[in-house]
Order: structure tokens, then sequence, then C-alpha cells
């Protein structure tokens, strides 16, 4: 069931991002998800973890109400408590096995790769979906040097889990980030910047 994560959906994954937009988690999910998303992540490494948990609850209703995945990123107990679809985690997180001891087999976990010798390491640790990137550039986070489509491309081929492709990812370059093979795009500025709907579409209509 894990496996088909993100094909039978649409292939956009977004990444909320507060600073962007000045709306909180809820917000932005709520437009986005009325746009057509089915793939949402919290991600917030700022914000006191109390007033997290809650937007995490309110991104939950929302997600149950349009069947959308919520998936909550670094914090493992948050989606336990508001039982959210998966977590993802990242290279300097705990292993996946630990994840996967602490939320059953039921949950997802994706864990973010930058290169295919991680990539192949989440994998068989038992991750349900691989992050890659940044594929281009991107201001978004301190991400390392872009690794380019060739590199995507060859970790699409070589992983047999689906892989969410991710780092400077807008209208213009989507249609060749989707035909890599990757099964999704996670977006956060070129959703976040300006009008959420209106991006979403453009991006839509170029997948
Ligand atoms: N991980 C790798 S690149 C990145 C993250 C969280 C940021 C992607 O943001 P944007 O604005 O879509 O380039
Ligand atoms: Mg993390």
């Amino acid at each position: 069931m894990l496996r088909n994560l993100f094909s039978e959906n649409n292939p956009l994954y977004l990444i909320t991002d507060t600073s962007i937009t000045g709306l909180t988690h809820s917000q932005i999910v709520r437009k986005a998800v009325s746009a057509g998303v089915k793939t949402v992540q919290v991600r917030d490494k700022q914000m006191h973890k109390r007033g997290l948990y809650e937007e995490a609850v309110n991104v939950r209703h929302i997600t149950l109400k349009h069947k959308v995945k919520f998936i909550m990123n670094d914090y493992i107990d948050i989606a336990m408590a508001v039982r959210a679809d998966g977590v993802h985690i990242g290279q300097d997180d705990m292993p996946v096995e630990d994840a996967r001891r602490i939320l059953g087999r039921n949950t997802i976990i994706g864990v973010s790769t930058h290169n295919l010798v991680q990539a192949m390491e989440a994998q068989n640790r038992g991750a349900d979906y691989i992050g890659f990137g940044p594929v281009f550039h991107t201001s978004t986070k301190y991400a390392g040097r872009p690794k380019g489509l060739r590199s995507l491309k060859n970790v699409c081929n070589k992983i047999n889990i689906p892989v969410v492709a991710i780092g400077g990812i807008s209208w213009d370059n989507i249609s060749e980030i989707m035909k890599t093979g990757a099964d999704a795009c996670a977006v956060i500025s070129a959703i976040q910047s300006g009008d959420i709907k209106a991006n979403i579409r453009r991006l839509m209509k170029g997948i």
C-alpha cells in the first residue's frame, strides 16, 4: 500500500513555511488543499512545541476532511499524538529502524537524502520514501550544492521506493523533474511566494 504513496494522487507535495507568507501552517494547508494538493508536510524549525502541536491538530482536521496525507517533519511524538499519516526525518535525526519501532508499520516514514549512498541506506533501513535534493538551487535552506536532474534520474532508476524531488522546483522546471521518474515534487517557495492557489494551479499545469 505504501509503495503507491504518490502515484494515484497529485504528485505535488507541499512543505509549509510560515516565514514566507506570514500565514499559519493550517491557513497555508487550507489554501493548498482547496487548490488540490494531496500531500502536505508541516515543517517548522523555530516554533515552540506547544504551538506547533496545536497547529498539527488543526492540520490533521483539515487533511482528514479532504483525504489529504499529512506528514510531520522532525517530531515523531507530535505525529503520533495527532495521528498524522507519517513523519519526515533527516540525516541527523534518529535512525529509520528506531523511528519504525516507535511508529509501527502503518505510519509513513520519509527520509531526506542527498546522494545515492544515503538513498540506498534509507531504503535498506526501511524508509517508505526518500526525499532527494536539492535538485536545483534553492534559497529556502542551506542545502548544499544542487545535485541536478541527472543524479535525480540515477537515484530514481536505482531506488525501488518512491522518490520525492526537492529544491528549487517551480512551474518552469517541474515537467523536467517528472520526466526523471520522480514520484512527487516537494515545493516550498514556488507555492508560498504570492498567491498560493494560483501558484498551485500553475505548477499542476506543468506536471
Ligand atoms: N531540503 C532540501 S532543499 C529544501 C529542503 C527543505 C528547500 C526547498 O525549498 P524550495 O523553496 O522549494 O526550493
Ligand atoms: Mg529533521
